[in-house]
């Protein structure tokens, strides 16, 4: 019996795989079908893939044309395949002529080609695109504008910013500058806003007004009371709003947590997270009007393994700032007490630190090296050294475009794809509000000029 072996992600499965499948099966005369793991796909940058492994191992079954499927959930997985099953020939589609030739060494590998005009992410562009837009002057307006073409179903329709810096980076590029928000909200469906952090609140609300569904850089607002507003009128008239924190959509920090959950380290007693990014001051040496302070800046990414990992059931908390400014902090270190456990988090942009983040628990910790909060990789340590584990999920994009991916499909679907919680989101909110408010807030003296 000869036995044929190949694989493929097999989303939205069409004429184009069928047609593959059928040749693949005259190849011989026993057909074995890899499709990948969801987490497979992931991690080598597949993020878009629409159907669950479940849907898709049905989708090839329905076919009649697998004698065998099996799950491809690693690199290197095939030679295991073909050793253990015995498999005389290996094929797939000629996009990937060449890439396979090592396997020569096992079995004869074949190449067919590919039919032509019909693909998955076609498809799924076809199925239904979102107008974007974007609002805002910081360097993240490119990186987002970029980080969307990974994303199928997004089309850019257009950008709104006063920074002449940010306008040279469209230069070449085939996205209009738009000269007034609203004419920008006109054009879309969905916009992202990194606008000033004092500027949220009046930008959301604009935009969901416009029924235009938001995806906007954390703190959503910096009062409580008015996040709270936005979040009911989102709620209420079905629209998406997203508290645009990358961090929450790689996959290391994702299973990080998921690892956490099952007791890998035991009681968690600490989260002890640092995030800083030196800014230079401007020609004057002082805080130019367009700079983001440090809680806005950073406390959205430090707070966020906080509520997460412990939850928002804290005791007490302090927020000690050095200001350099009326509201404006070059450090700031926000701790907590719970009942059993606590945390802090150590932003900066006027400092330098260690940007890592440190889980305490009473089996081991976890340690996740600067920057954690673009993190590909994370170690498990325990007293016998011999027993540290380290997991590496590869992360493109800083999680930009995973987070893209969830906000779009939260439009097209109507479901909740956020990885943050209203909750969650309202617990920054007010930590931020706290420190504008002076509440629970000690701000030092004034900031000690560089020596
Ligand atoms: N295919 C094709 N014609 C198309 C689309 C896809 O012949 N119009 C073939 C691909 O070449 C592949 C198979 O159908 O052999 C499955 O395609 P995908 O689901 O896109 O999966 P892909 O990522 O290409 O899988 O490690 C090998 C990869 O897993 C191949």
């Amino acid at each position: 019996m000869k036995k044929v072996i190949t694989y493929g992600t097999f989303d939205l499965l069409h004429y184009g795989h069928i047609k593959l499948l059928e040749r693949a099966k005259a190849l011989g005369d026993y057909l074995i079908v890899g499709i990948t793991s969801d987490d497979f796909d992931r991690t080598r940058g597949k993020i878009n893939v629409q159907q669950s492994l479940n849907e898709r191992i049905k989708a090839v079954q329905e076919t009649g044309l697998a004698d065998q499927i099996i799950v491809e959930e690693y690199e290197g997985q095939k030679i295991d395949d073909i050793l253990k099953n015995d498999v005389d020939i290996f094929t797939v589609g000629s996009d990937w002529k060449g890439h396979f030739d090592y396997l020569e060494e096992y079995c004869k590998v074949v190449y067919l080609d590919r039919t032509k005009g019909v693909s998955s992410s076609e498809i799924r562009s076809e199925k239904r695109s979102v107008r974007l837009g974007i609002l805002g002057d910081s360097s993240l307006v490119y990186k987002y504008y970029k980080e969307s073409s990974f994303v199928n179903g997004i089309q850019m329709v257009g950008i709104c910013t006063c920074k002449e810096s940010v306008k040279k980076k469209f230069k070449y590029e085939k996205c209009d500058i738009i000269d007034s928000y609203d004419e920008l909200l006109n054009k879309c469906d969905a916009v992202y806003i990194v606008s000033a952090p004092e500027r949220h609140y009046e930008d959301i609300k604009k935009a969901l007004y416009a029924g235009k569904h938001v995806l906007c850089e954390s703190p959503l607002t910096i009062n409580l009371n008015e996040v709270k507003e936005l979040l009911d009128y989102a709620e209420q008239h079905k629209l998406v709003l997203f508290d645009g924190i990358k961090t929450a959509y790689s996959t290391a920090y994702n299973r990080l947590l998921l690892l956490l959950k099952s007791g890998k380290i035991g009681d968690i007693i600490s989260v002890d997270t640092t995030c800083t990014s030196l800014e230079d001051l401007n020609e004057y040496g002082s805080v130019s009007n367009e700079m983001t302070n440090s809680m806005c800046a950073w406390a959205p990414t430090g707070l966020l393994p906080i509520f997460q990992i412990l939850g928002n059931e804290y005791v007490n908390h302090s927020i000690v700032s050095f200001n350099l400014k009326k509201n404006w902090d070059g450090f700031s270190r926000i701790s907590f007490i719970y009942n059993d456990a606590v945390a802090s988090t150590k932003v900066g942009k006027m400092v330098k630190s260690e940007g890592d983040m440190v889980i305490t628990g009473t089996l081991g910790y976890v340690y996740i090296p600067a920057p954690w909060w673009k993190t590909d990789y994370f170690e498990i340590r325990y007293e016998d050294s011999r027993k540290n584990m380290r997991y590496f999920y590869q992360l493109d994009g800083e999680g930009i475009r995973n987070e893209l991916v969830c906000f779009i499909r939260a439009i097209i679907t109507g479901k909740n794809y956020s990885k943050i919680d209203r909750e969650c989101s309202e617990m920054i909110v007010s930590l931020v509000d706290n420190y504008y408010s002076n509440e629970n807030t000690i701000a030092l003296k004034k900031w000690r000029k560089a020596e």
